[in-house]
């Protein structure tokens, strides 16, 4: 797929206003501040999403609309702990909502940061996403922060770690627009 337009259709805060059209959606998930905004602002060539160098910056549902041809969600992080409980177990309802039952719900990309080993958080969204039945797709964000060779080596640690093959794996940045052309491949 060519990347042509991104635009902000919906912010949402109800999974009673879910866009009712047919088009595919993919969702990007992640805990808080491994970059997901960022992601799609790099698909975009611009800063249509909001981002911060303090997590939990995203707060809603946001739906960009690519081409007229499919949906980019961009979800609220995970496993920020600044806010109350009751917050988070908010956001955490509200995106599990949105996850378990949206029709329309073709993928779902992971992020994590490839500077880490993943944490409980993710490892418990991927086995999420696995037994839902959404084929592992998994980006692995700040990667211009590492070294080749430490991106070799955490690139092994995430899919050990994950039980996800390499493949499935791709490194990235929001920076350098690394792996950005392989990820759009897989949508
Ligand atoms: N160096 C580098 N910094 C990044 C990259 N991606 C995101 N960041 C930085 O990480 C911080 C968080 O980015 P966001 O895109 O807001 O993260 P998010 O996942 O949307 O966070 P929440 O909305 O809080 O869940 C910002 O300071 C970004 O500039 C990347 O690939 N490389
Ligand atoms: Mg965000």
């Amino acid at each position: 797929m060519k990347i042509k337009s991104v635009e902000l259709i919906k912010t949402i805060t109800n999974m009673a206003d879910v866009p009712k059209d047919k088009l595919p959606q993919i969702a990007v998930a992640g805990r808080s501040n491994v970059g997901k905004s960022s992601f799609i602002n790099a698909l975009a060539e611009r800063k249509i999403a909001k981002i911060s160098s303090t997590p939990g910056k995203t707060r809603t549902i946001n739906f960009y609309r690519i081409n007229n041809e499919m949906y980019l969600v961009d979800l609220p992080g995970y496993g920020y702990a600044k806010v109350s409980k009751a917050e988070r177990n908010k956001w955490a309802g509200f995106i599990n909502a949105y996850l378990g039952s949206a029709d329309h719900l073709k993928g779902i990309l992971l992020l994590v940061d490839m500077r880490h080993q993943p944490t409980k958080d993710d490892i418990m969204m991927c086995e999420w996403i696995m037994s839902a039945g959404f084929s592992p797709f998994i980006a692995a964000t700040k990667a211009d922060k590492l070294k080749k060779t430490e991106i070799e080596k955490n690139h092994r640690l995430i899919a050990q770690t994950l039980h996800v093959d390499m493949e499935n794996i791709i490194p990235f940045s929001s920076l350098t627009g690394l792996g950005k052309d392989m990820i759009i491949e897989r949508f």
